[in-house]
């Protein structure tokens, strides 16, 4: 049997990184050094993630916090708890505490040109992980390291496309479970998408509604969808934990998911691909969560005063029920 990320490691994982905050926050300037001395030479990076909402993020911290252990790069981390305000103070704090590096995944697009001109102003460099932010200037980070989700959308049309084509499908009514508003993988996901089915007349969105990238409320809204459409054909969903909420929606509708709707997710965590094995899911786009090394990479990069590429996206692929070797998937870690 896979080693699968159950419920209860991942209950106890989500209770340690909830009272991880209480941990770390409020860092104190560095005038109190930490008990044991870091090595001398030791790269001090500030990172602010910005919640737990989903196995993608958990799997993310968890990566972060070991690669740092891995690269000896002392990490300060604070979780934000799904709020900007909280991301915004961890920088303040980080800036106080004179970090050689500041590392952040942006639960927003917009409304951080302040606190990065103040890490500007006190020469810290920024680094962008998992997603983007939209700025005046973009001198206010030196780097991205994450995700095309533009490439991710894609794939996830091209799929639709290839599964239409195969089957000869036609007349398809779309509902799409879209991400956290004004984040970089909703918007570009959305659009990569869109711009795959355009002018195909196979093709219906029907309804796109917010799901924040949650479990409870992807089930929410395909329950509702479920009650406001005579028939749904196909779910393009953001996530893969909005995904597993949708699929006891349809479930619970006495509708056979990968079957009598076509389910579509981004992701790749276990479950999602548990799904895609058992013939649930038609279709996993990957969005690796496993930024640690390169994360680290770049911190030590920037800490020594190297340049480092504007962006560095990971290798990532989608696994499809159309895939030979689905069975072999080795396990995700998330
Ligand atoms: C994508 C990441 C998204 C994941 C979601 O890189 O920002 O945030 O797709 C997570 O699971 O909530
Ligand atoms: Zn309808």
């Amino acid at each position: 049997m896979r080693p699968r990320f159950g419920a209860t490691l991942f209950w106890a994982v989500l209770l340690t990184l909830a009272l991880l905050p209480f941990s770390l926050s409020g860092c104190a300037p560095r005038e109190n050094p930490p008990e044991e001395e870091p090595a001398e030479d030791a790269v001090l990076l500030g990172f602010s993630q910005l919640g737990w909402e989903s196995a993608w993020r958990i799997g993310n911290s968890l990566d972060i916090q070991a690669a740092a252990e891995r690269a000896g790069v002392q990490l300060m981390f604070d979780n934000a708890q799904q709020k900007q305000e909280n991301q915004i103070k961890a920088i303040r704090s980080f800036i106080a505490y004179q970090v050689d590096v500041i590392a952040f995944a942006p639960i927003v697009e917009q409304g951080w040109d302040t606190v990065l001109q103040e890490a500007k102003d006190a020469g810290i460099p920024v680094l962008l992980t998992d997603r983007l932010i939209v700025t005046e200037d973009p001198s206010l980070y030196v780097g991205y390291v994450g995700a095309d989700f533009l490439a991710e959308g894609r794939r996830a049309g091209e799929f639709l496309v290839e599964k239409a084509d195969r089957e000869g499908l036609t007349d398809l009514k779309i509902v799409e479970l879209s991400g956290t508003p004004s984040s970089s993988p909703m918007q570009q996901r959305g659009e990569a998408f869109r711009e795959c089915i355009a002018g195909d007349p196979r093709f219906e969105i029907v309804e796109t509604m917010s799901g924040d990238f949650l479990r409870s409320k992807g089930k929410e809204c395909m329950q509702e969808m479920l009650e406001r459409h005579e028939r749904i054909d196909v779910l393009f969903s953001h996530n893969d934990a909005m995904t597993l909420g949708a699929i006891e929606a349809i479930e619970e509708a006495g509708l056979r998911p990968g079957e009598d709707v076509i389910i579509i997710t981004v992701d790749g965590e276990q479950a999602a691909i548990d799904f895609l094995q058992e013939g649930k899911i038609n279709c996993v786009v990957e969005c690796t969560p496993m930024l640690g090394d390169i994360i680290m990479d770049l911190a030590k990069k920037l800490a020594a005063g190297e340049e480092i590429p504007r962006v560095t996206n990971p290798e990532e692929r989608a696994f499809t029920e159309f895939d030979e070797d689905l069975m072999d998937i080795p396990p995700r870690g998330y």
